[in-house]
């Protein structure tokens, strides 16, 4: 990898101290502390195919926020040295630079209704301002993301061409996976009958893509805005549920610690309505319980798909972490789906 020093020149001219930062599973990402602090990361372009929409989403993102909510906290890439957002390395790698969002914090778990609350309400109040914004200047930065039918189909393909190996050792979670395929069908029909209103939505509100402030622990700002694009509430609200309702963080191996807590639940749906209430339709609400299910099942699918693809997708640091993810995720699928209805 070319180092993060170097490229750092192309955005700062000052000396300063960089740190491998953050979990990300695309994106390589440092903290670059100087004068001031800042964000620096290379782009997975293997992932993002075409990193420039990202750019245009965001700024069009941006203005409309600047106009209609000012004073709103939308967090934007610096320019180069070059008066470029993204700076290609010599092996082709897109780089770019954050500032520091000052005296805040990131969670992987939540550990109390007040956060849970706090984190969706913030995820929730990005969809309301950008409730109104043309949709169809948005264009996908990652096509079919959340396409649930898709990714049955990927994990499908994923399962047939695996070594027989391979499909072993994931047998008992590839059962499962199987035995939630009813909720394809449940996707499918939801989308058919247009129930859901196209948004402009952030599409990875996982917990850790909060900013809290340190001292109030109120939501401060949404980051990670990656696949801000064309997409249905469902996948915001769903992603929430996924990382907040259980005590324990997707990584975790030890499944009798994968628990759904009702009350972080209705937490977070508190937090979300006290934006999105008025913005939301009643047919979209109606799809309230199907949401943590759908997305807790896609990414279970997707972490067992790329288990046995051979591990392409995300970074592991162990030979088993996409299967262990995967089982975790099945255990809090079954449980949402005894629990929520
Ligand atoms: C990936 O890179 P990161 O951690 O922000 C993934 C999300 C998953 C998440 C699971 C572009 O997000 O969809 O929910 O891992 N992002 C992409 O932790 O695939
Ligand atoms: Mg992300």
């Amino acid at each position: 990898m070319i180092s993060p020093r170097e490229v750092i020149r192309h955005f700062l001219t000052e000396e300063v101290t960089i740190t491998p930062f953050g979990s990300g599973h695309i994106h390589k990402t440092f903290k670059v502390a100087g004068r001031k602090n800042f964000v620096l990361q290379r782009v997975n372009n293997n992932v993002f195919k075409q990193p420039e929409i990202i750019a245009q989403n965001n700024r069009l993102a941006y203005e409309y926020l600047k106009e209609k909510h000012p004073g709103f906290l939308f967090p934007t890439t610096l320019s180069g040295i070059d008066g470029k957002d993204l700076y290609y390395d010599a092996q082709g790698f897109p780089w770019r630079v954050f500032e520091m969002i000052e005296n805040t914090f990131t969670m992987d778990e939540v550990a109390s209704e007040a956060d849970a609350f706090e984190a969706a309400k913030g995820f929730g109040s990005l969809a309301r301002n950008l409730h109104g914004i043309e949709v169809e200047g948005f264009k996908p930065t990652l096509p079919r993301f959340h396409d649930l039918s898709w990714r049955y189909e990927q994990f499908t393909e994923a399962w047939q061409q695996a070594a027989e190996s391979t499909k072993q050792a994931a047998r008992a979670e590839i059962e499962q996976a199987h035995s939630f395929q009813f909720l394809v069908t449940e996707y499918q029909q939801l989308i058919q009958r247009g129930s859901l209103v196209l948004r402009v939505t952030h599409n990875d509100t996982k917990i850790n893509n909060i900013l809290f402030d340190s001292l109030s622990r109120k939501a401060v700002c949404a980051i990670d805005l990656d696949t801000l694009m064309p997409g249905y509430f469902i996948y915001d609200l769903g992603d929430m549920v996924r990382t907040f309702v259980s005590p324990v963080s997707e990584e975790e191996k030890d499944l009798s610690k994968v628990r759904f807590r009702e009350s972080i639940y209705r937490a977070l749906l508190d937090g979300y309505l006290s934006e999105m209430d008025f913005v939301l339709t009643d047919e979209e609400k109606q799809s309230i319980p199907f949401a943590g299910k759908m997305m807790t099942y896609i990414m279970a699918l997707r972490f067992l798909a790329d288990y046995l693809n051979g591990n392409i997708y995300y970074h592991i640091t162990y030979p088993e972490q996409n299967l262990v993810r995967a089982a975790n995720q099945l255990k809090l699928l079954q449980l949402l789906q005894q629990s929520v209805a």
